[in-house]
């Protein structure tokens, strides 16, 4: 088999297995600002913080210390406040397990469907620094294979636990004014868009990018989503208080929408009743066919499933039994049904669905398949959710993003 083993390691004195680790990429004072989980490498349900992605837009702001943090309320309430995270300890705590899912996770697939070639592998690693925060010099410009083969998109998503309270609890606290229709949040995180992001999800750099300026990470949540008793703000992940990377002091937790929606490093709520032009809603975070046609900003995530064994590069297997298995999540809830092809799609089977309680985290699924002949096999696997939307639901979009496409895996039989 082809894939790297995982070297053993002393761990307080005993052997052990290797940790899983983040791949990451710096920005240039060093500081991982982007970070792919090594989702081939992992078990279970929960991702450990250590191996969950990061994604940090523009710069990585430097950490505010929990006991000088404070966020402010604003815009159309009943009384503006401002609040510390021992203010929203006392309200009740609430703890919801959800899938982290950037909206670029896997974008490289949706070329790989239009235009074939080499295909996109979880296996890949990008190099140990550098990525596109780097490779844009003032008037420079890289290729488009420069781009797609410094950082690989897969691998942008993670299963978390996520303990803070429900958004609706604080604005209730605050009163929202019968006209409010939005709650636009703004990270204390500033910087000046990199164009590269655009050229990089687009795979071209033929396209025109609009340049806002310095900027504060921002985003607009319209009310009924905000007020989803799931929707939430947060302090703590995987039972320990959130690390620096991932949004402390405070972050928003956005369950069944992709990951740019969940705001880092909150500094101010604005409770608004029009929708602001949020430069990461209103020109990325989109979907559209074509650079030039209308945007739309990408919310819920589709119906997805992946295939975590076997890989490509696990290929030639013996003839016997295997257990097909991955996992499955749905920006709509709980994943329902799974299904595997083993002959490209013709027909299907249906998969063994792990059941648990929590809607918005992803599902472990397998399926056990007697490879009784010797030959290629193309290998499949589609969800359902309980919203009945089968896997996939996200077409081409020239952003790349939301992909939720079916992808084969060859195997052969020996
Ligand atoms: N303030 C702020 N919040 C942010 C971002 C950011 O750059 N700044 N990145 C978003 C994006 S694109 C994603 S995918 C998620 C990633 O969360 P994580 O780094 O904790 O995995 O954070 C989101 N929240
Ligand atoms: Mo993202």
């Amino acid at each position: 088999m082809a894939r790297p083993e995982l070297e053993g390691e002393w761990i307080q004195g005993w052997p052990d297995r290797a940790r899983a680790r983040l791949m990451p990429s710096k920005d240039a004072e060093g500081r991982t600002i982007y970070a792919r989980t090594p989702l081939t490498e992992l078990e279970g349900l929960i991702t450990p913080t250590d191996a969950y992605y990061i994604i940090a837009q523009l710069n990585m702001p430097d950490p505010i210390h929990p006991d000088d943090y404070s966020f402010k309320i604003t815009g159309l309430v009943d009384r503006e406040v401002t609040l510390t995270v021992k203010d929203l300890m006392k309200l009740p705590t609430r703890t919801v397990r959800a899938v982290t899912e950037c909206a670029g996770d896997d974008g490289e697939f949706f070329n790989w469907q239009k235009k074939g070639g080499a295909k996109p592998s979880r296996l890949k690693k990008q190099a140990e620094s550098g990525g596109w925060n780097q490779m844009v010099v003032e008037g420079q410009k890289p290729s488009v294979d420069e781009l797609l083969n410094t950082i690989p998109t897969t691998c942008l998503v993670s299963g978390g636990e996520w303990t803070g309270v429900s958004l609706r609890d604080v604005l209730k606290l605050v009163g929202v004014k019968p006209s409010a229709t939005t709650v636009h949040t703004i990270g204390f995180d500033t910087g000046r868009p990199d164009p590269t992001a655009q050229y990089l999800s687009a795979g071209r750099t033929d396209i025109e990018v609009v340049d806002p300026g310095v900027i504060n990470y921002d985003k607009a949540l319209e009310l009924s989503k905000a007020m989803d008793p799931d929707t939430l703000l947060c302090w703590a992940q995987n039972g320990e208080f959130l690390q620096h990377v991932h949004g402390a002091p405070l972050r928003m937790v956005v369950p069944g929408y992709s990951g740019n929606w969940w705001v880092k490093w909150i500094d101010t709520i604005e409770l608004l009743d029009y929708e602001p032009e949020c430069y990461y809603q209103t020109q990325y975070f989109v979907l559209a066919d074509t650079p030039e046609a209308p945007r739309k900003p990408c919310k819920e995530l589709g119906t997805k499933s992946i295939i975590l064994f076997p890989l490509d590069e696990d290929s030639p297997l013996p003839q016997g039994e295997h257990v097909i298995r991955g996992l499955a999540w749905s920006g709509k809830g709980a994943i329902t049904r799974m299904e595997v092809s083993t002959d490209d799609g013709k027909t299907w089977n249906d998969a063994f669905v792990e059941q648990h309680h929590d809607k918005w985290l992803w599902r472990r699924w397998s399926y056990v398949w007697k490879a009784a002949k010797p030959g290629k096999y193309s290998l499949k696997a589609r969800a359902t959710d309980e919203a009945g939307r089968v896997q996939p639901q996200q077409p081409w979009n020239f952003q790349q993003k939301h992909f939720d496409g079916i992808i084969p895996v060859d195997i052969e039989i020996k």
